[in-house]
């Protein structure tokens, strides 16, 4: 039977509008969805790039104006793979207009835009989520599984760190494409809001809610040369966060990211250490969860290197044959497929709006702890 078709309107072209494009591309191909997703429209303001995006992808139509897009009967589902600025604008009309809605992380520049994005979708009873795509990575959400069981037991520390070291150079400019993200005014933030976002997210899926927080940050290179307006100007960036943090469950944390790290390119590790048993992962070895279990006989107990490649593991039977794996882009497919199970089913994948609003509230609290120099609330 042929299957319902999902139009998708995306806005942005990015590495992102590629990585999700992907995932629309793909899933089908690989799950037995309730919907078929339609490359049907991708929007941007370089006209001339959005038409070789387009074309790449396989988009049926383009508009140079997102409001166009979101205007268009023919659109079921607007995708927002913009810079964190325009999140907003876009989440509010396409709610308004009825559309479902999904939104690259982090969800607002801070929480009080992301309140009124949960306002909107809510309001107007759309499905909605936001990409954090970490969870879908199959050792990860194993990692959730094992925990849920109870395997882990109390859990007692939370540890996660994701570096880069892309922004060392002071000669990188500031602010435009590929380098909005360096620009506080459109980014919202540095490390806190694009990094450690990710860090929270998974944590919080993982381990309960986070209750209070105290960081430090810091911004290294002073001034940069901003791309758009040709002069040197003021960073307003963190380039590097760290805080601790005491989660509902009485479990202690430490979080890190920076983009000072030489040598490191995406080193996301997170640790969790149980009473009964530790689990640790590395973005870098993807496919492998680290596991030990206090339980084991005791000659032979050590950290297990699982593989998560065989069929019973998450989302793995859909893929190849056991010990062959899978990548990066694969988390976002997973995030689709769960989105239109989730649709067909009249209930929004996780995280949510609302969900990813609760990250973006520990991401104020850091910001603000570095700035009071105290521990902060992470409800806001
Ligand atoms: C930054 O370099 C970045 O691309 C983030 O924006 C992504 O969210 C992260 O997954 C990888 O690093």
């Amino acid at each position: 039977m042929a299957k319902k078709k999902l139009n998708v309107g995306m806005v942005g072209y990015g590495f992102m509008g590629r990585a999700h494009s992907n995932a629309f591309a793909q899933a089908g191909h690989f799950f037995d969805l309730p919907y078929q997703p339609v490359l049907k429209a991708a929007a941007a303001r370089n006209g001339e790039k959005l038409k070789a995006f387009a074309d790449q992808w396989g988009y049926e139509s383009t508009e140079t104006d997102w409001r166009k897009l979101v205007e268009r009967k023919d659109i079921d589902l607007i995708d927002i793979a913009a810079p964190n600025d325009m999140h907003l604008e876009i989440a509010l009309a396409a709610a308004a207009a009825g559309k479902m809605v999904m939104c690259e992380k982090p969800l607002g520049r801070n929480a009080a835009e992301s309140a009124k994005m949960v306002e909107a979708v809510e309001k107007a009873k759309v499905p909605n989520m936001v990409w954090y795509n970490y969870r879908r990575i199959p050792a990860v959400t194993m990692a959730k599984q094992l925990i849920d069981e109870g395997r882990l037991g109390k859990i007692f520390h939370y540890r996660a760190k994701f570096l880069q070291d892309w922004t060392i150079s002071a000669d990188l400019p500031q602010g435009g494409q590929g380098l909005w993200r360096l620009d506080a005014s459109v980014a919202g933030s540095g490390v806190t809001g694009d990094l450690l976002a990710h860090c929270i997210d998974t944590a919080m899926w993982l381990n309960g809610g986070i209750d209070k927080v105290t960081a430090v940050t810091e911004t290294f290179i002073k001034e940069r040369h901003h791309a758009l307006t040709g002069k040197a100007e003021k960073v307003g960036i963190d380039d590097a966060s760290l805080f601790l943090a005491r989660f509902d469950n009485g479990s202690l944390a430490n979080f890190e990211a920076t983009r000072y790290a030489r040598g490191h390119k995406a080193l996301y590790t997170l640790e969790i250490n149980g009473e009964k048993a530790s689990i640790f992962w590395d973005l870098h070895d993807l496919h492998r969860l680290q596991y030990f279990d206090h339980r084991d006989e005791g000659r032979t107990r050590g950290w297990r290197s699982i593989h998560i490649t065989d069929g019973d593991h998450p989302y793995m039977g859909k893929w190849w044959v056991p010990g062959l794996q899978i990548g990066y882009e694969h988390s976002f497919i997973h995030q689709v497929a769960d989105f239109l199970e989730g649709v067909g089913t009249g209930k929004s994948a996780a995280p949510d709006f609302r969900e990813a609003m609760a990250t973006d509230l520990v991401t104020d609290a850091v910001l603000k702890s570095s700035a009071t120099g105290r521990w902060e609330s992470a409800r806001g």
